[in-house]
C-alpha cells in the first residue's frame, strides 16, 4: 500500500516552518498531499491560490514524494476523496494545541481521519505567515524565515502594493 497524508494550511506565504513539517511528513510517508485552502479562512489573502500552490510546489520539488492542491469545504472531504486516513500538523506551541485538539476530534468524528501533530523546530516555533507579512511590509528583514524563490516574491507582491 502506498502511504499517503495531508498538511493543510492557507500558506500564505509557505513559510520555513511550513517546509519543515512537510519536509518531515515526506521521510514518514510514501506521498504528502499539501492541501492549499481556496479561501482557508482568512479576508484578503496576500497571494492567489494558485501563486501559493505554485510557491509549495517549488519550495518542495527537492523531497520528490509532495504534491500541492487546492481544497475548498472540508477537510474531511479532501482526504476521503482521496482515501487519505492521516492528516500532519505542527505545534508551535500551546496557544496552537486548544485549537488543533477542537479541529482533530471534530475530524476525527466526521470521518475517522488520525490527526498526527509532531513538536514545530525551535528555530520557527513563532513563525507564521501573518506574522511574516507583517514584519515583511514594515520593512523588517524576513531572510532565512522563507525560502529565496518566497522572499523574491513576497518582496515583488509588497512592492507592487505600495505602487
Ligand atoms: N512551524 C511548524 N508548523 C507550522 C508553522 C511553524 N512555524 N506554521 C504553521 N505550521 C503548520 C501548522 O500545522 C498549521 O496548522 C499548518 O502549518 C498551516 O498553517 P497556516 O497558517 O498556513 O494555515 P491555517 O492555520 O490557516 O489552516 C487552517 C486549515 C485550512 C487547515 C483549517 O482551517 C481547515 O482545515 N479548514 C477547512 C475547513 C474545515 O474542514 N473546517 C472544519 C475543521 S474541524
Amino acid at each position: 500500500v502506498t502511504r499517503r497524508v495531508v498538511c493543510p494550511g492557507s500558506f500564505d506565504p509557505v513559510t520555513n516552518g511550513h517546509l519543515d513539517i512537510i519536509g518531515r511528513a515526506s521521510g514518514l510517508f510514501d506521498e504528502v498531499v499539501v492541501a492549499v485552502g481556496v479561501n482557508a479562512g482568512k479576508a484578503g489573502s496576500l497571494f492567489t491560490i494558485e501563486e501559493r500552490i505554485d510557491l509549495v510546489k517549488q519550495a518542495s520539488a527537492e523531497y520528490g514524494n509532495v504534491r500541492a492542491e487546492p481544497f475548498e469545504g472540508l477537510l474531511v472531504d479532501f482526504c476521503a476523496q482521496r482515501g487519505i486516513r492521516a492528516i500532519m500538523k505542527g505545534l508551535r506551541a500551546v496557544s496552537d494545541y486548544e485549537y488543533e485538539l477542537q479541529m482533530s476530534h471534530m475530524n476525527h468524528r466526521l470521518s475517522g481521519v488520525e490527526t498526527l501533530f509532531v513538536a514545530s523546530n525551535p528555530l520557527y516555533s513563532y513563525l507564521s505567515s501573518s506574522l511574516l507579512k507583517e514584519v515583511a511590509s514594515l520593512g523588517g528583514d524576513v531572510s532565512g524565515l522563507v525560502p529565496d524563490l518566497v522572499l523574491s516574491a513576497l518582496t515583488d507582491r509588497l512592492a507592487e502594493r505600495k505602487k
